[in-house]
């Protein structure tokens, strides 16, 4: 117990009381407990640390084969949020949702080519009219062109798009050897990247936090790593370290008639593309050959947290700071034949999250209480006491971090999931979907074959898609409706953005690798079916009888004859 709290204990319970033998004061907390105790709080500093890609298992203490000591000391002194999902799947709309409140459909940064930030406004801007020093430090990556500093951030590190990881990435040797160098913007000055990306964004955070800030003030640090997105490239120090090791690749990444049940054609197809097991990214890389590169890279994450815990620990700021360590979206490593993100299934939409302050956030401790990345932004005004605007959508996951709610009373807000259809990368349908219990239901923008439901819980692989399962129509019924409704723009419109195409999009297919899906068998029909409308008659107790009983919901007739009710 710090000095101070025990200070406000004793002037609350009055001098006689200290003087009362240790068993009587222990025995007579009451007292205390419901005295009001005005409490002026000292703002808290945050450090938030958000990586590229992160698989929501890719962590140490959840694969023992991974050396991630910092990142498994945040689980044994922090809490770990293994529910923790993103509202968009893809690296700018979730980071514009973290950075504004809102989710895609009222930000508008839809894709990743999307550059207009226009009318937006990022919550450390709030933070500073606060009191708050802030710094932007590493990859913003709403569109490719713009690494200005924005409104909101007293310190402003940056790069262009993705940014690279050696200061010669990408650059032509010719160039490079001419002294050509991948750029940063330092506070709006062109500086060139002196060393592995990781290193330096650590480099330029931990300058800032010992000798560039205020420290009268509280201070939140964005820490926006590029590790670990593709291509991943370890830091050399890192290099081969998981040689010898096989990653295990999920069970669902098999092409097998058990695999490809109840699954959309579209995930089908998408396996020899761009975005599939067997064509990725269109190299002959195995997936658990990647993953040595993948883990190798996330190395310097961890690093990178080590230095942060020890800047915290040598100034003694570790019970005044929260860490937040995150990632932008999941990441699929041949879950259901699929990788990368985008989709909404489990491997896409899940992302790892740890929270850590010593005598805050209960340490050691897994809290399953879901929490969005929209949550983050009221979350941290909400920490910092500051009003919260009015056009954040999520809710502030303090007292869930805090454990001042218990997990089982937690009520989170409906998962609704959004992602809008790229012509650059064309194989992933426009996908919606909604989580509210422990049921996700998807739909899909465009032709589909079907949509899916899954119960999380029972089927946490979303194996067994329960969308025709009569015991689950009204589920579905209900879902369809509370999705459509929370879809709505804040102007009440359902307006679904495009982006410009400029090129026909990433549709190569290795040519030995598998070929278009079948349609499913319940679309092979003979022509003039009686039952040609009932697919797009709602969906209903009349409909599911109807199908049951192998009769039309409404019978109509052959083209050109009469209509069988007037026979
Ligand atoms: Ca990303």
């Amino acid at each position: 117990m710090s000095a101070f709290r025990i200070g406000l204990l004793a002037s609350a319970i009055g001098l006689a009381a200290m003087a009362m033998p240790l068993s009587a004061r222990d025995a007579a907390p009451a007292p205390v407990t419901k005295a009001p105790v005005p409490v002026v709080a000292k703002p808290k500093n945050v450090i938030f640390v958000i990586v590229d890609d992160l698989r929501y298992d890719g962590m140490g203490f959840l694969q023992p084969q991974l050396r991630t000591p910092n990142i498994d000391r945040m689980a044994r002194e922090g809490s770990y949020f293994p529910n923790t999902v993103v509202t968009s799947a893809l690296c700018s709309p979730s980071r514009a949702t973290i950075l504004t409140g809102e989710t895609a459909r009222n930000h508008r940064i839809v894709d990743n080519n999307h550059s207009s930030e226009q009318g937006l406004t990022f919550f450390p801007a709030m933070l500073q009219k606060a009191g708050y020093q802030t710094s932007f430090i590493g990859k913003w990556h709403m569109g490719n062109d713009d690494d200005n500093p924005r409104p909101g951030f007293d310190k402003w590190v940056s790069f262009r798009g993705q940014g690279a990881y050696f200061p010669t990435t990408g650059i032509p040797a010719a160039a490079a050897a001419a002294g050509k160098r991948n750029m940063l913007n330092v506070d709006g000055k062109p500086v060139p990247q002196a060393g592995y990306i990781t290193d330096e964004l650590t480099d330029y955070a931990m300058n800032w936090l010992d000798k560039e800030r205020d420290k009268s003030k509280p201070f939140f640090l964005y820490l926006s790593h590029k590790a670990v997105h593709s291509d991943p490239l370890p830091a050399p120090r890192h290099r081969g370290q998981y040689d010898k090791v096989d990653f295990k690749i999920p069970d669902t990444a098999a092409d097998t008639p058990e695999n490809r049940r109840g699954k959309p054609m579209w995930v089908y197809n998408q396996r020899n593309t761009w975005h599939g097991i067997d064509f990725f990214y269109n190299s002959d890389m195995k997936m658990t050959e990647y993953l040595r590169y993948y883990y190798s890279t996330l190395s310097a994450v961890d690093d990178s947290l080590g230095r942060i815990f020890d800047y915290l620990k040598k100034n003694k700021l570790d019970q005044d700071t929260m860490v937040v360590f995150t990632s932008d979206n999941g990441f699929l490593i041949g879950d259901h034949g699929l990788i990368d993100k985008r989709n909404a299934y489990q491997g896409s939409v899940r992302v790892p999250l740890l929270v850590r302050q010593p005598g805050t956030v209960p340490a050691g401790v897994t809290n399953p209480g879901r929490i969005r990345n929209l949550d983050f932004a009221p979350t941290f005004l909400d920490l910092a006491g500051t009003p919260r605007p009015a056009n954040f959508e999520g809710k502030s996951a303090l007292p869930l971090m805090t454990g001042k709610i218990a997990a089982k009373d937690w009520t989170p807000q409906d998962f609704v999931y959004e992602y809008y259809w790229e012509w650059s990368f064309p194989m992933t349908p426009g996908t919606f979907a909604i989580q509210r219990g422990d049921l996700k239901y998807i739909q899909y923008y465009g032709v589909y074959d079907t949509d899916e439901l899954y119960d999380l819980v029972r089927d946490p692989d979303e194996r067994n898609n329960l969308i025709n399962d009569p015991a689950y129509l009204q589920a579905k019924i209900d879902l369809r409706k509370a999705l459509f409704a929370q879809l709505a723009d804040r102007e009440g419109r359902h307006a679904i953005p495009y982006g410009q195409r400029l090129a026909i999009g990433s549709v190569r297919r290795s040519r030995t690798g598998p070929g278009a899906a079948q349609f499913p068998d319940e679309w092979l029909v003979e022509p003039n079916r009686t039952d040609r409308l009932d697919d797009i008659l709602p969906d209903g107790p009349a409909k599911q009888k109807a199908r049951e009983e192998g009769r039309p919901l409404m019978p109509v007739a052959r083209l050109g004859e009469e209509k069988l009710d007037e026979k």
